[in-house]
């Protein structure tokens, strides 16, 4: 019913999380998949689509894990990840797995059963990966879930306190469009990269930003970006580029508002009439606390810029309508929760939150949206059903959840204890390239007594698995696409079958509540089509109510177009209303105010995280590092992929240099090295080491190595610290947290060491098959 896959070629849409995309399909095959005509901006990561699907890396039957297969589950003492696998038929796979989930309920209750399971998957409304699993586990007693996320979850945690969620403040982001008719600069920290807004959750129909942007410029808007690459900020932008130290932000925020206090020029009605706390900030910039005036020398000391070129700064955009952007980037290293609340400090001293074209904004450029487009209506989802077990562990502690079972930790001002699990089930997430410090997660993913992964590719994480199910992609099942800030609803047709035995996971999950007497309250009765009609049935309501006739679902699904809604916000304001009346419209923090201090963070008595916004610095960075040979490694999104998803793709490896993945390295540091553009490096630490291919630009900092995150984890386990052919940077972070009030990963404070690599290199083989045994050598 909804492709037609006997014509001999035929054009269809499909979408993903960097849009909607036209796909030739061939003879049941797809061969190219491009933008789509709508979209101003198609982003070319479609490139690496076709390549994908139709690569050697797919998982194309149930396969488990030799010693697993033999002697039953069990710690796995090194071997998960070492191992061969041996394929089995989906009955042999399902009747495990029944049988797993059954032992582990009844000896250690659901709480051993941890499904948080983090990770992108796939755009599409109902086969979303984490909400099938979640649903199919709820039906069954439940899981241990995780919270927050790996992108901002020092935001998610901390905002709340000290202005409102955070989710929040991102739908509602100041337009650019206001900025376009209304401000005159904009202060980017960590920039505001066209690179990764290419990407939406869930999907983006229109790429706006660039246009956006522009049309900012031509409006006259000047541009400062302070960010360690210079690529952050768009060439037509004509930034002015501040590169300071990575890791710094809140020591130059700090020094801006000392200029702004002690030059008269902050904004005291402002802060009289929408904060609270400022009395505190004031000590602490003036050094009676410390001993320390936090002033444009300080700042400068810390971050290497320049301090008059700060002082004038500050002058600047106390004189112009400024927005403040500060990159989720700068949240994800040690102490994150402070360039956050730095940026909300420096903002209300400069008192134009909430003015059109000024005040701040987080997180622009992290996604196509922020800033260019809104959800207008809510989407229809597949509901997940109760979660009877009530414990998660904060996203980014998974190994020390797995290494410490029964371990207390502090959270939020909560203290809490680690589940002691024994079952590990993932589905649409690769925490072999998501987590840091690698060799930790290897040796953390070795103390489960079961790990399953349900996976398209043969991924890091599927070849640490027990037991791994191969899935559809999802143009080889049917769907329908919506971005979660996005305004249209975009076909997905089943546009080729899923390779070999691969599966769409509803179907896996209705053969296994079959098997555990659960399928009623799984299915409700409905295949994944009936699903879907029901969803289309529910959206309709919705679009109704807002005067909008959707099609009937079979002449959407078959129809090639996508439904736009109207953009009901286009110069919106970001606490525009909060502004106009801050009585009525007050803040859900416990003054109703922006919070500079917050009394019940100051009760936490964390020292990682004190009442304001402090300068911390981090534990690995240029401004303490004992040796001049170490350099700051960023590891920041990926141009030419989402995260790991497709790094098999033509597209994505058409960027790699000699086969590896590109790590940016000043020519200064690369001479002083003897390192020639387009050779092989080898990056190391006390954690671990990798290889990448070097690209000599004078767009990085000296002293910056920036190393793209996402190539599939290949490591040489023959070697002591496990080299990873393939240069995935978490090789080399640490796995240490913000702080302890979000206990949000810190990726971005890491100090590495590089060389070049002599002699051969060895090859990448995560793109192929691993080994693999057919099931007669273990039977
Ligand atoms: N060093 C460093 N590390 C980082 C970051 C950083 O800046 N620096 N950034 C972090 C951030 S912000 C994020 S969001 C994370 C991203 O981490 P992830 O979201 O885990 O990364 P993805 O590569 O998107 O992983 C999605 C996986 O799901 C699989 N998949 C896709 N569709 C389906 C499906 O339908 N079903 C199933 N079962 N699987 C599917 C894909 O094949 C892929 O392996 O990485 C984090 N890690
Ligand atoms: N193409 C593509 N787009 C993506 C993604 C992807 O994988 N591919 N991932 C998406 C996801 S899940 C997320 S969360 C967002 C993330 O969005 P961001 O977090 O904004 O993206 P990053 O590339 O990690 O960081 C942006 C820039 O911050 C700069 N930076 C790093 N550390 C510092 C610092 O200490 N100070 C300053 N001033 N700058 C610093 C780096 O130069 C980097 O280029 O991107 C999304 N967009
Ligand atoms: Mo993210």
């Amino acid at each position: 019913m909804v492709s037609d896959n006997s014509a001999r070629s035929a054009t269809l849409m499909t979408a993903s999380h960097w849009g909607p995309g036209r796909a030739v399909v061939e003879n049941g095959r797809i061969v190219n998949v491009s933008g789509h005509e709508d979209d101003p901006d198609p982003s070319p990561i479609n490139g690496n689509i076709a390549s994908s699907l139709n690569g050697r890396a797919r998982v194309l039957r149930p396969a488990v894990r030799e010693s697993w297969l033999r002697d039953g589950p069990g710690r796995a003492a090194g071997r998960r990840g070492a191992e061969p696998f041996v394929e089995v038929s989906w009955d042999r796979a399902l009747d495990l797995i029944a049988g797993e989930v059954t032992r582990v309920r009844g000896q250690h209750g659901n709480g051993a059963i941890f499904a948080g399971s983090y990770g992108w998957s796939s755009a599409g409304r109902f086969h979303h990966a984490q909400s099938q699993l979640k649903r199919f586990l709820n039906t069954v007693g439940g899981f241990v879930a995780s919270e927050g996320n790996y992108s901002y979850n020092a935001a998610l945690v901390l905002m709340p306190h000290i202005v409102g969620n955070f989710r929040q403040h991102v739908k509602e982001a100041t337009r650019w469009r206001s900025v376009a008719r209304n401000g005159e600069l904009v202060v980017m920290f960590g920039g505001v990269p066209l690179r990764s807004a290419q990407v939406g959750a869930g999907g983006v129909y229109r790429h706006r930003l660039r246009a956006d942007l522009e049309a900012c410029r031509q409006a006259g808007v000047d541009f400062v970006s302070i960010s360690p690459y210079r690529n952050d900020a768009a060439q037509s932008l004509q930034a002015e580029w501040l590169a300071p130290r990575p890791g710094s932000d809140t020591a130059i925020m700090l020094g801006l508002a000392h200029t702004l206090l002690v030059e008269g020029l902050h904004d005291q009605a402002f802060l009289d009439r929408y904060t609270v706390g400022f009395d505190k900030l004031r000590s602490y910039l003036l050094g009676q606390e410390d001993g320390q005036p936090k002033d444009a020398e300080w700042a400068a000391r810390q971050s290497g810029l320049d301090a008059e070129r700060l002082r004038a700064l500050a002058r600047r955009m106390a004189a112009s309508r400024t927005l403040i952007c500060t990159a989720v980037s700068l949240q994800r290293g040690e102490h994150g929760e402070q360039p956050l609340w730095a940026t909300v400090t420096l903002a209300s001293m400069l008192g134009q939150i909430g003015l059109p074209g000024g005040g701040y904004g987080i997180g622009y450029g992290s996604e196509a949206h922020i800033g260019t487009m809104d959800r207008p209506v809510g989407w229809p989802s597949l509901p997940q059903g109760d979660n009877p077990v009530k414990d998660f562990i904060p996203v980014a502690m998974i190994s020390d959840m797995l290494l410490n079972p029964g371990q207390g930790y502090d959270y939020n001002g909560e203290k809490r204890v680690f589940p002691d699990v024994r079952l590990v089930w993932w589905a649409g997430g690769n925490p072999f390239h998501h987590h840091q410090d690698l060799n930790r997660l290897r040796e953390a993913f070795q103390q489960p007594e079961t790990i399953i992964v349900n996976e398209l590719n043969w991924t890091a994480t599927a070849r640490h698995a027990d037991i791994v199910l191969p899935v559809a992609a999802p143009q080889e099942r049917c769907d329908f696409g919506a971005g979660t800030q996005d305004n249209a609803l975009i076909p997905m047709p089943k546009l080729v079958d899923p390779p070999a035995e691969a599966r769409c996971e509803y179907d896996i999950y209705c053969d296994l509540a079959a098997r555990l007497d659960v399928l009623d309250a799984f299915s409700e009765g409905r295949s994944s089509e009936d699903w879907l009609r029901h969803m289309w049935q529910r959206m309709t309501q919705t679009a109704l109510a807002e005067d909008i006739r959707l099609p009937e679902w079979d002449e959407f699904i078959t129809g090639q177009k996508a439904v736009e809604f109207p953009d009901r916000a286009p110069e919106h304001v970001f606490l525009g209303d909060f502004r106009a009346d801050p009585r009525a419209n007050a803040l859900p923090t416990p003054s109703g105010r922006i919070e500079l201090y917050s009394q019940v963070i100051a009760g936490f008595d964390y020292a990682d995280c004190p009442g304001h916004a402090a300068w911390l610095p981090p534990r690995e960075w240029l401004g303490n590092r004992n040796d001049p040979d170490l350099l700051h490694m960023v590891s920041g999104q990926p141009a030419t992929r989402l995260h790991s998803q497709l790094d098999n793709g033509d597209y994505s490896r058409s960027r790699k240099v000699g086969g590896r993945e590109p790590v940016l390295i000043n020519p200064a540091d690369a001479q002083a090295r003897g390192i020639a553009d387009g050779d092989i490096v080898l990056l190391h630490n006390d954690r671990g080491r990798c290889l990448a291919g070097a690209v000599l630009t004078e767009d990085i900092r000296p002293g910056v190595v920036f190393l793209w995150t996402g190539a599939w984890y290949d490591p040489d386990l023959s070697d002591p610290q496990h080299l990873d052919r393939h240069g995935n940077p978490n090789v080399l972070t640490h796995d240490w947290r913000t702080s302890r009030l979000s206990q949000g990963p810190a990726a971005h404070s890491a100090l590495v060491r590089l060389a070049r690599f002599e002699g051969v290199a060895p090859d990448i083989r995560v793109f192929d098959q691993p080994d693999i045994r057919s099931a007669d050598s273990v039977d």
